[in-house]
């Protein structure tokens, strides 16, 4: 059995290291005149490999200096920021602060243009600092990732951020107006003219209180267009507008591309419009929000909507353009259509021809067709919900269902004519032809399990008009035994799948320290041209200009006006100039840092102990901070970076007198 095993091994190792050799640009030099290194059984049975081991370890490892060849942007969850993997390493590459205070990227300590950012999202004087990203949305062009910018929302306060992609950092915050919770977000139209996002939790607009009695008559979703100024790079809150939506809890929405541009999908959940109070003797959330047999999909015509506000026919409430829910049904903006209980996932084609829906407590996905709701629109096939709003026929609608397994909920494509559907409850990705007219076509064609209790999935460019297929990455809930045990609060698991044969295959299991990622979108690595030092030395990398306290290398001064002082500071290998900052008990104080270096990753970071400030300064950045000396005494402060043999000695006192 052992020797038969190792013949396996052998054959194995040798046809794939053919096969790694058969390709022009790869170089073998271990493996050049026996196919096989040396070495290379006796490893994989000292470390017990089985031949599957082998392939998967083949086919993710990336030699040392070498690149990956996609990039995954999965959210952090209620982390509240955004990270990005490798593919196929699977190796975290980057952290992205966003929501939360990250001390590493000197983010939310001190640095007054990330706070003044941070502070755009707070909520009613409350100051925020912490979020739940979910879904992050890569900007496009004609429906494809164009590698320029990425968009995340934060579930707990309706929030959507904006993240460069020249230097992966966060650059605007805007909260919802209307809305305190949103989920169905964030999509983008296929030119990226609007963020699209949805509320979750129903609540006043405004999120005004209002007696649970009064559910169904005052509270509302919606669906808010945040304009997109590419130019600026920015969301335009004042050419911003949104749709009035029942309360319905929407999900997770997608929206149309190619014969379905102009379109956006969004599901719900709680059509019964459920207000719990289990204390009260009512139907707990749970039960009460899942007693009917169908919920409602959302199709928004968003170009109709669009005209709707130009013609001056929206309402301003709290200083964003509403459609309210009577105008939009009479303008013919907004239409409903029944899907199968408890629905989740709302995923386009690549062809824009059709809409896959994923009921959580149903084992089908519908696929719904845009003709065939064009069509139903233009026979007024339908009957009207308690507000009046048009339900189309589910049948005329339907154009078909495939039975998958238990808990449907995220489906993504790939470049055969293929979707991946992750099913929660089986732990498990389905595959399934993509059948076109013929709806006896759809059919389901393989299902591998996955560790644990799959949310969503990510195939390489798996939601734009040209998925690559080759990557899909599943992103599981749970870990249980996968990894070392590391205390009851445990990684989640992300599982790389070669979609490539066919056979899928899982090939790498990645622990992910902070949870918990929902959605995740996979560009190709080369779109993405991101910048190794800042234009110019003396850079404002959230205005993206020169910066007005950009200090040059001999200009350093500490200027005092009154008990106003300000600081211009350079930093350089192995220097921060001034050494000493000499101020007084009570001063109010402004510092400016400046790293004058442009030498790739020749960043510095900068700590002031006792006074909460953490900066990072990447090449050519100029970063300020402010605070008030509330106590005197004597302080260090440093560059945190090891920059050079002379690190430790990058620092200097700040003297507080008393
Ligand atoms: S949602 S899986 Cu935002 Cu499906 Cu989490
Ligand atoms: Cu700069 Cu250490």
């Amino acid at each position: 059995m052992k020797r038969f095993l190792l013949i396996c091994l052998a054959l194995l190792l040798a046809l794939l290291i053919a096969a790694c050799g058969g390709r022009k640009s790869t170089p073998t030099p271990a493996t050049q005149q026996s196919g096989l290194p040396q070495d290379a059984l006796t490893i994989a049975q000292e470390r017990g490999l089985t031949p599957a081991d082998i392939s998967a370890a083949l086919k993710t490892y990336v030699p040392s200096g070498k690149w990956d060849d996609y990039l995954m942007f999965t959210s952090g969850g209620h982390s509240g920021n955004l990270i990005v993997i490798g593919l196929p390493s699977m190796r975290i590459l980057k952290h992205v602060a966003v929501f939360t205070p990250e001390s590493w990227q000197g983010y939310g300590f001190g640095n007054k243009d990330i706070e003044e950012m941070l502070d755009a999202g707070n909520v009613d004087g409350v100051k925020i600092r912490m979020g739940d990203t979910h879904h992050p949305a890569l900007s496009e062009t004609a429906g494809d990732y164009d590698g320029q910018w990425v968009f995340i929302n934060d579930k707990t306060n309706a929030r959507i951020a904006v993240v460069d992609l020249r230097d992966f950092e966060t650059k605007q915050i805007v909260k919802d107006p209307n809305i305190i919770s949103n989920h169905g977000s964030s999509f983008v139209t296929p030119n990226t003219d609007y963020v699209i996002q949805t509320s979750q939790y129903a609540t006043p607009l405004g999120w005004d209180y209002a007696p649970i009695e009064e559910y169904q008559e005052k509270y509302r979703g919606m669906m808010t267009f945040w304009k997109f100024d590419r130019e600026k790079g920015r969301i335009d809150m004042e050419q911003s507008f949104a749709v009035e939506l029942p309360p319905y809890w929407q999900d997770l929405c997608d929206a149309g591309k190619l014969v379905s541009d102009g379109w956006a999908f969004c599901n719900s959940f709680n059509s019964e419009m459920a207000t719990g109070g289990i204390e009260e003797g009512n139907p707990p959330f749970e039960a009460g929000v899942s007693q009917r047999d169908t919920d409602y999909l959302h199709i928004v015509d968003w170009k109709k909507a669009e005209e709707v506000v130009k013609a001056g026919k929206s309402e301003d409430i709290n200083g964003i353009q509403v459609i309210r829910i009577p105008t939009a049904v009479a303008e013919n903006v907004l239409f409903l259509a029944p899907e199968p209980k408890s629905p989740h996932g709302a995923d386009v084609t690549p062809d824009g021809k059709y809409i896959t829906v994923a009921g959580k407590l149903d084992p089908h996905v519908t696929i719904y067709s845009i003709d065939k709701i064009k069509k139903a629109i233009a026979d007024q096939n339908w009957t009207d919900d308690p507000f009046g709003i048009h339900v189309l026929d589910f049948d005329a609608v339907k154009h078909a269902q495939v039975e998958l397994g238990l808990g449907p909920l995220h489906t993504q494509y790939d470049d055969k004519g293929f979707a991946y559907t992750s099913l929660f409850l089986d732990s498990a990705v389905a595959k399934w032809k993509l059948g076109g007219d013929d709806p006896a076509a759809y059919v389901l064609v393989e299902k591998i399990p996955v560790q644990y209790n799959i949310g969503h999935i990510s195939a390489a460019e798996g939601d734009t008009v040209s998925p690559d297929g080759k990557y899909l990455v599943a992103l599981n809930k749970w870990a249980v035994d996968r990894f070392s045990p590391v205390g009851p609060l445990l990684p989640q698991n992300l599982q790389l799948l070669d979609i490539n044969g066919e056979a899928m295959q899982v090939i790498y299991d990645m622990a992910m320290g902070v949870g918990e990622p929902h959605y995740a979108q996979t560009i190709k690595a080369d779109k993405i041209k991101a910048l190794n030092a800042y234009p110019e030395v003396g850079w404002d990398p959230i205005k993206w200009q020169k910066s007005e306290f950009a200090t040059a290398a001999g200009e350093e001064k500490v200027v005092r006006n009154g008990n106003e002082v300000e600081v211009f500071m350079t930093a350089v290998r192995s220097h921060l100039t001034p050494e000493h900052v000499k101020i007084k008990k009570g001063d109010h104080v402004v510092w400016h840092v400046t790293n004058i270096e442009t030498a790739h990753d020749a960043t510095h970071g900068f700590q002031l102990g006792g006074y909460n400030i953490s900066l990072s300064m990447e090449p050519g950045e100029t970063a300020s901070f402010e605070f008030d000396a509330v106590n005197d005494g004597t302080y260090a402060y440093y560059c945190t970076e090891f920059c050079s043999a002379l690190h430790l000695e990058m620092m200097g006192y700040l003297l507080v007198e008393p």
